[in-house]
């Protein structure tokens, strides 16, 4: 069964795949109130990636959704060559060195190593917070003057 949503699909278990990505655009596989997913879909946004949404039913997922992603979870990417990618960190720093704009991780080995353990901090405090917690902190970096102390 496939409903379809204002600019996204949900699908479910006996669901048909969605078929390919198309060229030029990049699939996320994504569940609306998931906050793992909603990071990737932040970079996706503050970086401008033209992208599908595929929202997947988490408790009757589709067969062909476990094979992409034998793991089963949301976040996953799915470009138009057919690689998928999954683990929201790993979601994120993909799609910040492969896409040109704004970079949201810093240059340096260093400061990058900083910013993760800032993650891994944020991610312990951020899994019982809202969407605009993260979009809060996102935009304030995107400004070039992170904001820590959102959500504290
Ligand atoms: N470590 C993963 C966690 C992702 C995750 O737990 N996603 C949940 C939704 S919020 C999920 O897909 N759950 C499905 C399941 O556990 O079967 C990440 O950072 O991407």
């Amino acid at each position: 069964m496939l409903i379809k949503m204002n600019k996204c699909y949900l699908l479910l278990l006996g669901s048909a795949p969605p078929g390919p990505v198309p060229a030029g655009t990049i699939r996320i596989y994504s569940m609306r109130f998931c906050p793992f997913a909603q990071r990737a879909r932040l970079v996706l946004n503050a970086k401008g990636i033209k992208h599908e949404i595929v929202s997947v039913h988490l408790r009757d997922k589709p067969d062909w959704f476990l094979e992409k992603n034998p793991l089963g979870l949301v976040p996953t990417l799915e470009t138009s060559a057919g690689e998928v990618i999954y683990e929201s960190p790993i979601t994120c720093e993909y799609l910040d060195e492969v896409y040109p704009g704004k970079k949201l991780l810093p240059p340096t080995h260093f400061e990058k190593a900083q910013q993760k353990m800032l993650l891994e901090q944020f991610s312990k405090v951020f899994s019982g917070h809202s969407v605009d917690t993260y979009k809060a902190f996102y935009t304030t970096y995107l400004e070039g003057k992170p904001n820590f102390d959102y959500g504290l």
